[in-house]
């Protein structure tokens, strides 16, 4: 099949919607998707020959198995398999929409950023660098404002040319040492299982240390799951007295990057103290 699938992620009120429907204008309609609940709203766009299918995930603030939300957007990830997942970013509040980029990233999927809403970013007197956050993130990174229909055409062209390069996954962050060595421990179990995981190693491993029913449910059904789930409950328990909750850590370590990301790509035009709007 020609068609391609491109999913929309992202925070709430980024402009998802408004980016969905300058892709597909009237050419959309809902979608259900067995296995979940929530509707999906799904549209086609053609560009230069290539067609579309447009599908629109509920917002989320994370990845998290706890939330509805945020699951239906993780499961349709995981289990549907879009070809290019396109992230849209709301550039005037941008660090705490990174924290969703970064768990995206972690699903290992192609990941492509729209950096949207630039205009409300540059009148609250904040420029950010879209070359410098793609070449962190290892993605590419194109501005739009979603609001006067800018960008959309080169958000089609960048995700097309990312499904013909058959474009890697973005980077991955790497957590502190105690944590990578549990992430590395509990991988060790998962790289023995002779099916086919559906989701990735590195991810399952994150997810049991962070504690994620689906992720244990998952490798509970499976020969030799049991193993990786006891050795992150043992590692659990190691990290809890020594260095703390590991949950609570993982969290801390992912805030703290994407300041310093945010830190890296984002500058002050004036100070947005003596702005009125
Ligand atoms: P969603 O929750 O992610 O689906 O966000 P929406 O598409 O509903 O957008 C939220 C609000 O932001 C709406 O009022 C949009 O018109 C507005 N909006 C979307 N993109 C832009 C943009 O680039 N610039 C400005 N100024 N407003 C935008
Ligand atoms: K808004
Ligand atoms: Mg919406």
């Amino acid at each position: 099949n020609l068609q391609l699938t491109l999913a929309l992620a992202g925070n709430p009120n980024c402009g998802k919607t408004t980016l969905f429907n300058n892709l597909t204008g009237a050419k959309q309609h809902v979608g259900n998707y067995p296995g979940v609940t929530v509707e999906k709203r799904e549209g086609f766009a053609k560009y230069q020959g290539k067609e579309f299918l447009i599908v629109d995930l509920p917002g989320a603030y994370g990845l998290m198995a706890h939330a509805a939300d945020e699951l239906v957007a993780r499961q349709f990830i995981v289990h549907n398999k879009p070809d290019i997942i396109i992230n849209i970013v709301d550039a005037s509040n941008l660090e705490r929409n990174l924290y969703f980029s970064l768990q995206l990233l972690e699903l290992e999927r192609p990941v492509v950023m729209v950096l949207n809403m630039v205009d409300v970013a540059e009148n609250n007197g904040i420029q950010i660098d879209d070359k410098r956050l793609g070449e962190l993130l290892r993605i590419p990174v194109i501005r739009t404002i979603g609001r006067q229909n800018r960008g959309t055409e080169e958000v089609l062209a960048m995700a097309a040319a990312a499904a013909d390069e058959r474009a890697a996954p973005g980077s991955t962050f790497r957590y502190s040492e105690p944590i990578e060595n549990a992430i590395n421990k509990i991988s060790g179990h998962l790289a023995g299982i002779k099916t086919g995981l559906r989701f990735p190693r590195r991810w399952l491993a994150l997810k049991l240390l962070e504690d994620d029913p689906e992720a244990r449910e998952y490798l509970r059904h499976i020969a030799g799951g049991d193993e990786a789930i006891l050795t992150a409950a043992v590692c659990n328990r190691e990290l809890d007295g020594q260095s703390g909750d590991p949950a609570l850590m993982i969290a801390e370590q992912r805030h703290r990057f994407v300041a310093g990301i945010y830190g890296q790509v984002a500058a002050k035009t004036r100070d947005n103290t003596l702005s009125t709007s």
